[in-house]
């Protein structure tokens, strides 16, 4: 039987090629993410390019009531979940703290902390009657540095390192892993969401230097994923050859 993973975020991304990856090596894969007509068309693709089932559920990570409910919706079979990966989130323009939009940080906060939250809240816990299950988590480099103007997507991101590191404890009794995977400079719609559809401003983030693609990050997932089952990777660090830090990037 083909295992499950159910994917956040998979419209775009990161998420997508999880997603892509996934399922061409023998995942079955629930995609979730707020925009329907992505998901569908993501759906028929993979379903055309492998013998994966597909099953798209459409909702918002943050609104506490919709993602539990998504998925409890989920049918009998689909629930037996053996991958979890806390993909959904996005920053929320670059301003110093004394001029930062509080609904923006509303959002980010909401997104990649309590959104990330309601999904693991219902899925450890059928993982843990399973007695197993891996949870990776999508950090940052954010979540390990701090630099100008990044301050709350910043914090969310270090409290996604914190909150990985406390899953891991509770949920090692199930047998059940916990990763983190925190990339560098990925080159996705992650840039044109921060700066609210400029994506001028957006495609300067990734000039002079060649940065990760998601699908990178995809290999990596699949690698944390893959590994034998008394094997956890607890941490991994991923960024461009050309990017040493938050603040260090070789541009020509
Ligand atoms: P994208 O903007 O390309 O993708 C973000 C994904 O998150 C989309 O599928 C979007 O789906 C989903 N999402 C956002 N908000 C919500 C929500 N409220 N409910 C459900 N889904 C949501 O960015 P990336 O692929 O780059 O980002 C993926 C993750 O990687 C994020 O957590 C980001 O913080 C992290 N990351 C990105 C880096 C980068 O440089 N790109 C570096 C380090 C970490 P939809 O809009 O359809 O809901
Ligand atoms: C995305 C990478 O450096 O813009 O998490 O925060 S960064």
């Amino acid at each position: 039987m083909a295992k499950i993973a159910l994917i956040t975020g998979a419209t775009s991304g990161i998420g997508r090629a999880c997603a892509e990856k996934l399922a061409a090596n023998g995942y079955d894969v629930i995609i979730t993410g707020r925009r329907a007509d992505r998901l569908a068309s993501l759906k028929e693709e993979i379903e055309k390019s492998c013998s994966a089932h597909v099953l798209a559920l459409q909702y918002d990570v943050s609104l506490k009531t919709e993602a539990m409910n998504a998925i409890c919706s989920l049918p009998a079979a689909w629930k037996e979940i053996d991958l979890l990966i806390n993909n959904a989130g996005l920053a929320l323009d670059l301003k110093p703290i004394h001029e930062g939009n509080p609904d923006d940080w509303d959002t980010m906060v909401d997104t990649n902390i309590k959104g990330l939250l309601y999904t693991t809240r219902l899925v450890s816990e059928i993982m843990a009657g399973r007695q197993k299950g891996h949870i990776i988590n999508i950090g940052s480099i954010a979540g390990k540095e701090v630099y100008p103007n990044g301050n709350v997507y910043s914090a969310t991101k270090h409290a996604v390192d914190g909150l990985t590191r406390a899953m891991r404890i509770d949920l090692m009794k199930f047998g059940i892993k916990v990763s983190q995977i925190a990339p560098g400079a990925v080159e996705t719609e992650f840039s044109e969401v921060r700066f609210k559809g400029n994506r001028e401003r957006a495609k300067k983030v990734y000039e002079g230097y060649q940065p990760l693609k998601a699908e990178d990050v995809a290999e990596a997932v699949f690698f944390v994923a893959n590994l034998p089952p008394h094997v956890n990777i607890n941490d991994l660090v991923i960024m461009p050859t050309a990017q040493a830090g938050s603040y260090f990037f070789n541009r020509k």
